[in-house]
């Protein structure tokens, strides 16, 4: 059966499937990218504030590394016990498509959260990983072109920088280091970005990756880390080399220990999603789609950049990332 027949089907067994369980007992699984990243940590707070609004179970599920070798045997058990709905992070834009294949196939309705599979395009009848409901995540094309003008801004538009980031295969990090390369290419001629560095989600090997570039480059002038760990790590490989002063760094992800290195002046701007905003959402979306109502296929959420200027605010206190 072609992809679209499927998905049409399936839409109107869900909407029966929905009227005809009590809403009470609805169990959602949200599987993050990994468990101990206080950015999926925080997105469970927003699932579970939506899961006592509606009365119903969210529960957190996941690998303790952002790997599809570890997340495929974890979504696996999760399909196995029969969730109503899975919310996941998928941890690789191709790895994941057959292991959430198999899930939507057991009939659980899939919503991917902060990470899509193939292009992100669901529900159009077209490729092979259309069939999740619905994409709620930051626009991180968006976030990449910010994080690029904070940088070039903060550096007076010329010199030296690189992007630390996890890996390639990851949508959202793939997204913002688009992002960043596309806003330099287009805006800013002056200044030079170098290769890439990954560092498997590793802030030690990021750390150590500055004192490389910075050895082969002593004229580096600036780091963006596309995620939580990269800009941790390229924040302690900047502070261990006394280069606060040369170095702008500009910072994925808004957990405490990036706020403390933006008030030391550290870092210079870190660029905050809303996790909790997408855990909301994804489980209002489920819900709403287990009880016949249709949803939208992509939900956008915010950003907040913080700097020196708000660090103390107190309205930017929310946006500060749960440990
Ligand atoms: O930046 C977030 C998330 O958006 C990304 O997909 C993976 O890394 C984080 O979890 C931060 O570590």
């Amino acid at each position: 059966m072609k992809n679209f027949f499927k998905t049409a089907v399936f839409a109107a067994a869900l909407g029966s499937a929905g009227a005809a369980q009590s809403q009470e007992d609805l169990t959602i699984t949200l599987i993050p990218g990994l468990t101990t990243d206080a950015f999926y940590i925080t997105m469970n707070r927003g699932a579970q504030a939506a899961a006592e609004a509606l009365g119903i179970t969210v529960n957190f599920q996941g690998a303790e590394e952002f790997d599809p070798v570890l997340q495929t045997p974890v979504l696996d058990a999760v399909i196995g016990r029969g969730p109503d709905a899975i919310l996941i992070a998928p941890t690789d834009s191709n790895q994941m498509i057959e292991p959430l294949r198999r899930a939507a196939d057991a009939g659980i309705p899939i919503i991917t959260v902060d990470t899509f599979i193939g292009d992100g395009m669901y529900q159009t009848g077209s490729g092979d990983a259309d069939f999740p409901l619905s994409y709620i995540a930051s626009d991180n094309i968006a976030g990449g072109r910010m994080a690029a003008r904070y940088m070039a801004e903060a550096m007076g538009a010329a010199g030296k920088v690189y992007v630390s980031n996890v890996r390639p295969g990851i949508s959202t990090t793939d997204q913002r280091e688009e992002g960043f390369m596309a806003e330099m290419s287009e805006n800013y001629p002056e200044i030079e970005v170098l290769q890439t560095q990954y560092n498997e989600n590793d802030a030690s090997l990021a750390a150590s990756q500055f004192q490389a570039v910075l050895a082969r480059n002593p004229d580096i002038s600036g780091v963006f880390g596309a995620n939580l760990f990269s800009a941790l790590g390229a924040a302690n490989g900047v502070e261990s080399a006394g280069m606060e002063d040369q170095v702008t760094v500009i910072a994925f992800d808004a957990p405490e220990s990036i706020v403390n290195n933006i008030t030391s002046g550290l870092v210079d701007a870190a660029i905050a999603q809303h996790p909790a905003e997408i855990g909301y959402f994804g489980v209002v979306a489920a819900y709403a789609a287990l009880t016949g109502q249709s949803i939208p296929t992509t939900i956008g959420t915010g950003f907040t950049v913080i700097d020196a200027d708000n660090v103390d605010d107190e309205n930017i206190a929310k946006f500060i990332y749960s440990e």
